[in-house]
C-alpha cells in the first residue's frame, strides 16, 4: 500500500507514523504530508528519514490511502481532491463526520458498513471513540435511553500549542497560549468553540457523533466538556439511563467480554482507570461501575482512554486495516464530494 499521512509533523500524524508502524502495516511507499512550513522536513519511520512532501505532490502520486490529521478546512479542502484521484481517504477531522453518505466509523461497532464506494470515511471524535466503546455492547443489551457525559480531557487534544502552554506555565515563562486561561492548576469548561446554543463544539460532537455510529436517534445524550492539566488521555463521568434494569455484576462481564475494553474496578484495593496509566495504550478502560440510586435502570461509570490512540490513530489504523482485510481498497473513484 502506498499510504499518505496527511499532518504528518502535527501531534496526531507523529502517533499516527508509530502506530502503522508498531502494527506493521504494509505499507510499500510512505507519503508524509504537512503544511508549506514543514515541507524538506524528515520524519522516521521504521528507523528511517522519509520526506515531507506537499498537498499536491502527494495527490499525484495517487497513494491508496491517505489519513489526514490536518484540521477540518484541509480535510475540506484536500481529501475530495486525493478521492477523486482514487484514494480512499480517512479523516480525523471534524469536516466529514455528519456529512450524509460519509460513514463515522469505529471498527469494533460499524466497519461492517463500509464499502468499496467510501472514498471520504470519517474517524469519530476521541472523546466519542471512548464513550460509544462502552456504550455499544450496554445499548445492545439493556437499550440506552439517556447519556450524561462530563469529560476531562488531555491538552493533548489541543495539540502541540496546548503542551507548550503547560510547560511555560510549569517552568515559569511567558510564551504563545493556546487557551483563554492558564491550564496548570486549572479546569477549563471549553473544548473547541462555542455555539450559538450555548454548547461547545466539542459537547454537540459528543451528543450527534455516538447516535449516528450506533444508527439510533433515539439516544438522548447531553455533554459537559472540561480541559484539564493532564496529557495521558481523556477521562469521562458517564451516567446511563437503560430502558430496563441491569445487573451490575452482568455489565462487568458484558464490559470485559467487549475487544477493546478493560474493565479496571475494584474500589476496595483503589482499582479504577486513570489517564497516566491509559496513556501509550489503545485499549478503552471502564471503571467506578455502580448503580446510580437516584432513579432506577441507571448507571454511573468512569471511562478512561489515551485519546491519540484508540481516540484517534490507533482507530484510523484499524479502518486502514479493515480495507484491506476485506478488500475494500480499490484505486479507483466514481464517487463525488461536495462540501
Ligand atoms: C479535544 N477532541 O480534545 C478534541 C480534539 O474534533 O477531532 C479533536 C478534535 C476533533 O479537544
Amino acid at each position: 500500500m502506498k499510504v499518505a499521512v496527511v499532518g504528518a509533523t502535527g501531534m496526531v500524524g507523529r502517533v499516527m507514523i508509530k502506530v502503522l508502524e508498531e502494527r506493521k502495516f504494509p505499507i510499500s511507499e510512505l507519503l508524509p504530508v504537512a503544511s508549506k512550513k514543514s515541507i524538506g522536513k524528515k520524519v522516521i519511520y521504521n528507523n528511517q528519514p522519509y520526506e515531507v512532501i506537499s498537498m499536491e505532490d502527494a495527490i499525484k502520486q495517487r497513494p491508496d490511502i491517505a489519513i489526514f490529521s490536518a484540521g477540518g478546512s484541509t480535510s475540506l479542502e484536500f481529501a475530495p481532491k486525493f478521492a477523486d484521484v482514487g484514494t480512499t481517504v480517512i479523516d480525523n477531522s471534524s469536516a466529514w463526520r455528519m456529512h450524509e453518505g460519509v460513514k463515522l466509523v469505529v471498527p469494533e461497532i460499524n466497519a461492517n458498513e463500509l464499502t468499496t464506494e467510501d472514498k471520504i470515511i470519517a474517524n469519530p471524535n476521541c472523546s466519542t471513540i471512548q464513550l460509544v466503546m462502552v456504550l455499544k455492547p450496554l445499548h445492545d443489551k439493556y437499550g440506552i435511553k439517556r447519556c450524561v457525559v462530563s469529560t476531562y480531557q488531555s491538552i493533548t487534544g489541543t495539540g502541540v500549542k496546548a503542551v507548550e502552554q503547560l510547560r511555560n506555565e510549569l517552568a515559569g515563562e511567558k510564551g504563545e497560549m493556546a487557551y483563554p486561561y492558564p491550564i496548570h492548576k486549572n479546569a477549563i469548561p471549553h473544548c473547541d468553540v462555542f455555539e450559538e446554543n450555548g454548547y461547545t463544539k466539542e459537547e454537540l460532537k459528543l451528543t450527534r457523533e455516538p447516535q449516528k455510529i450506533l444508527s439510533d436517534k433515539s439516544i438522548a445524550l447531553t455533554a459537559t466538556a472540561v480541559r484539564i492539566p493532564v496529557v495521558g488521555g481523556h477521562s469521562e463521568s458517564v451516567n446511563l439511563e437503560f430502558n430496563s434494569d441491569f445487573d451490575l455484576n452482568e455489565v462487568r462481564a458484558i464490559l470485559s467480554n467487549t475487544e477493546g475494553v478493560k474493565v479496571q474496578d475494584n474500589p476496595d484495593v483503589n482499582t479504577y482507570p486513570m489517564p497516566i496509566y491509559a496513556q501509550g495504550k489503545d485499549d478503552v478502560f471502564v471503571g467506578r461501575i455502580r448503580r446510580d440510586h437516584s432513579q432506577s435502570n441507571t448507571l454511573n461509570c468512569w471511562i478512561v482512554s489515551d485519546n491519540l490512540r484508540k481516540g484517534a490513530a490507533t482507530n484510523a489504523v484499524q479502518i486502514a486495516e479493515y480495507l484491506l482485510k476485506n478488500n475494500l481498497i480499490k484505486n479507483t473513484s466514481t464517487v463525488s464530494y461536495e462540501v
